[in-house]
């Protein structure tokens, strides 16, 4: 660990204030987490390649909460990288994406009037753009542990980013995305199966997507049929998220800190739920020691069916509803 690890007060755009843990440095501090592997964020003044400058601060109170404040959404960013790597550990006792303790970085202020955010596993970096407007930048917290997971994923079951492989890629990033949010147990931004719902990106306050009903987004599957794997990853990923929810929640109609949620499944039948904590040890276990790269819905299945026979047992309910989930959303 880092010498001076200093705590710092971070006024986030998406999350409240939050604490962070940084690292003094000359007479000022800079935003580098000393507790998590000397995670650093990069403010990178619209450009598109380097690192370009370490955020760095005078007196450890970071950002003004708005988006015309150039440290606010490195604030976000780096409260998002501490987060996932806090959920890895103590839901899984995984030191990092990897493993073995080495944090990624985050890049804040990409390009101009960049509406994505992406993990890129060749530099073992997240980046964030700021939004259509520059004022909106894609670092809530959902959106961070999505695609900080995309590195936990290129680690572990490497999962094509094409096909049905592709889709469960994307939606391995929505389940633990949604679970960093739930864990992180924050008053400004609770815990929902919706993803993106604090970044706006539609203009109309509506979410990117939806776990309870993907096709609540105009383009994704709820259910599996033998061309869903034609469609964008971010589409096909609808099968995945859909059984996360039905196994987490089960089927039906639920109320979840104020969001209203209704679930079907593809042939009437009922799912009943066994919480979202079960759900996430079955998704990782079987992401991190069952799927490979070309793992599709079948094999996803039969993976979580392995995950939760090792977990819960062969008579498990947790294994039983495992298998209505896949039902559920058509895979038989
Ligand atoms: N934000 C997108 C994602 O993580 C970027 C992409 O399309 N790969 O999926
Ligand atoms: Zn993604
Ligand atoms: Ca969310």
């Amino acid at each position: 660990s880092y010498e001076a690890v200093e705590t710092g007060v971070g006024n986030s755009q998406y999350s409240g204030e939050v604490e962070l843990s940084t690292t003094a440095s000359g007479s000022g501090f800079e935003l580098t987490d000393g507790d998590r592997g000397g995670h650093k964020t990069y403010d990178l003044n619209q450009g598109e390649s380097g690192t370009g400058d370490l955020v760095t601060d005078d007196d450890d109170t970071w950002g003004d909460g708005t988006g015309n404040d150039r440290q606010t959404a490195a604030v976000d960013a780096a409260y998002g990288a501490a987060q996932t790597w806090d959920f890895y550990k103590s839901a899984f006792g995984r030191d990092g994406i990897a493993g073995d303790g080495k944090a990624a970085y985050s890049r804040v202020h990409y390009g101009d009037s960049y509406v994505n955010a992406f993990w890129d596993d060749s530099c073992f970096c997240m980046t964030y753009g700021d939004g259509a407007d520059n004022k909106s930048a894609l670092t809530a917290l959902d959106v961070a542990g999505h695609e900080m997971s995309h590195g936990l994923t290129a680690a572990t079951a490497n999962l094509d980013y094409f096909g049905e492989s592709g889709g469960l890629n994307e939606a391995t990033s929505d389940i633990l995305g949604t679970s960093v949010e739930f864990a992180a147990d924050n008053s400004t931004d609770v815990g929902d199966y919706l993803i993106g719902e604090k970044i706006d990106i539609n203009g109309d306050g509506s979410p990117l997507r939806y776990m309870d009903k993907p096709s609540k987004d105009g383009g994704s599957a709820d259910n599996w049929d033998s061309s869903v794997g034609d469609l964008d990853v971010h589409y096909s990923s609808g099968v995945a998220n859909h059984f996360f929810y039905l196994l987490s929640e089960g089927s039906g109609a639920k109320t979840i800190n104020g969001v209203d949620y209704d679930s079907p499944t593809s042939d009437g039948s009922t799912v009943t739920g066994i919480g979202r904590d079960k759900a996430v040890q079955i998704w990782y276990k079987a992401l991190s020691q069952y799927m490979t790269s070309s793992t599709d819905y079948a094999g996803a299945r039969e993976a979580t069916e392995k995950a939760a026979t090792d977990l819960y047992g062969a008579d498990s309910a947790e294994l039983a509803a495992v298998d209505a989930a896949w039902s559920g959303v058509n895979v038989k």
